[in-house]
């Protein structure tokens, strides 16, 4: 080798180890920044979907605007990821799903969506130390385990129950009530909470479907045959939808009331215009009455489309848990799982503290009434 050539050699390898020194020191993603995962576990497929698509967006403008803030925790760039899975509102599916969100020691976890995938998933959960946020899952049974990592940021079926026997009775005055349930921990645990709480009604007929059904026209001619005055329906939109457009078709004129799980946009594009003058409830105060609602309604609408229902309540969700962290000052769910009862967090759709359960404090229903293809809050 000459001379010239070997000089050359020399400084292209001094380049490439100073090149290759740089980049091992140099400020990295890896070095400066925590990757925290969330994850989002709701009906991605099937026939609740679109509320399942609902909550996982909610939750996704939730990390975007927290990434925006560029927060620091302990010292360390915090970087947040939603891994967003599907869980088909199946039961066993929704372990599995929650299975796998443990074993990636994911940082938190937004969801189930279904009070009948989120309470067996919760076992898997606390028996991992990972915090789990139900934005939509209203059973009571979820907070009443005991687990120290369930929370919830709605009201539960205990109050939506009540609120809607005493509107029953007093609002409706009705005398004659059937009552439908899907057979789900949502849709049978809201129908039994309701009926616990009539008072002065008589309850005339007990159906249960599934909620896979579409056809209802056995159930509601029996129940037409025992005129009441109101039919309530425990169970959610895919099945309240046809079921009401059924019993127009039967030309009964029974008052038909609900709850959240059918007090959605997709109930009345599928019951069309037999919609009018019926009822929902949905836990939380309207849109336009929550702390941040129409603020957060534009920027949503605007990415993702109409809120069909819990959306606002999964971006919640991520915040009360990013909010934890930072009080925390970790983003360890084992550690910062102990500052969630203690949390005070100005959200979207309100503040939200917990209860010694993890319930939410002070969570609130609103009555609505289907007018003209929207829904009308008239108690809030
Ligand atoms: N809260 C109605 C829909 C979700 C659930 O509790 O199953």
């Amino acid at each position: 080798m000459d001379v010239k050539h070997a000089v050359k050699t020399t400084i292209l390898l001094t380049a490439l180890a100073l090149l290759s020194s740089c980049q091992k020191s140099s400020p990295s993603t890896s070095s400066d920044t925590l990757e925290v995962l969330i994850g989002s576990a709701a009906p991605l497929t099937g026939p609740q979907s679109h509320l399942g698509q609902d909550n996982a967006n909610g939750a996704q403008l939730a990390v975007d605007d927290a990434n925006k803030e560029h927060i620091v925790i302990n010292g360390k760039k915090i970087h947040f990821t939603l891994q967003s899975e599907d869980d088909a509102a199946d039961p066993k599916t929704g372990t599995i799903v929650a299975q796998k969100f443990a074993d990636q020691k994911v940082n938190g976890v937004v969801g189930h969506l279904n009070s009948g995938t989120t309470i067996p998933a919760s076992r898997i959960y606390s028996d991992a130390g990972i915090v789990q946020i139900s934005p939509s899952a209203t059973n009571p049974k979820y907070t009443q385990q005991g687990f120290k990592t369930a929370f919830r940021v709605m009201a539960n079926d205990i109050q939506q129950g009540k609120v809607l026997a005493q509107f029953t009775s007093q609002h409706l005055k009705a005398k004659r009530v059937a009552i439908i349930d899907d057979a789900t921990s949502y849709g049978q645990g809201l129908a039994d909470e309701y009926a616990k709480s009539l008072q002065g009604v008589e309850i005339v007929s007990r159906e249960h479907t599934d909620d896979h059904s579409t056809d209802f026209s056995a159930i509601l001619t029996r129940i037409k045959g025992k005129s009441p005055d109101v039919i309530f329906y425990g169970g959610m939109d895919a099945q309240s939808g046809p079921m009401l457009k059924q019993l127009r078709d039967l030309r009964d004129k029974s008052i038909f009331l609900t709850g959240d799980g059918g007090c959605s946009i997709e109930f009345a594009q599928l019951a069309g215009a037999a919609a009018q003058g019926s009822f929902c409830s949905l836990p939380g105060v309207p849109l336009n009455k929550m702390p941040k609602g129409v603020d957060f309604q534009t920027r949503f609408k605007a990415k993702y489309g109409d809120i069909q229902d819990y959306a606002p309540y999964a971006y919640d969700a991520v915040g009360v848990m990013i909010a934890a962290m930072k009080k925390a000052q970790s983003v360890d769910p084992q550690v910062y799982v102990k500052v969630m009862p203690t949390i005070h967090y100005d959200g979207v759709t309100a503040n939200i503290a917990f209860d010694d359960k993890g319930d939410l404090k002070d969570g609130e229903v609103t009555l609505y009434e289907w007018q003209n293809g929207k829904k009308v809050p008239i108690n809030n």
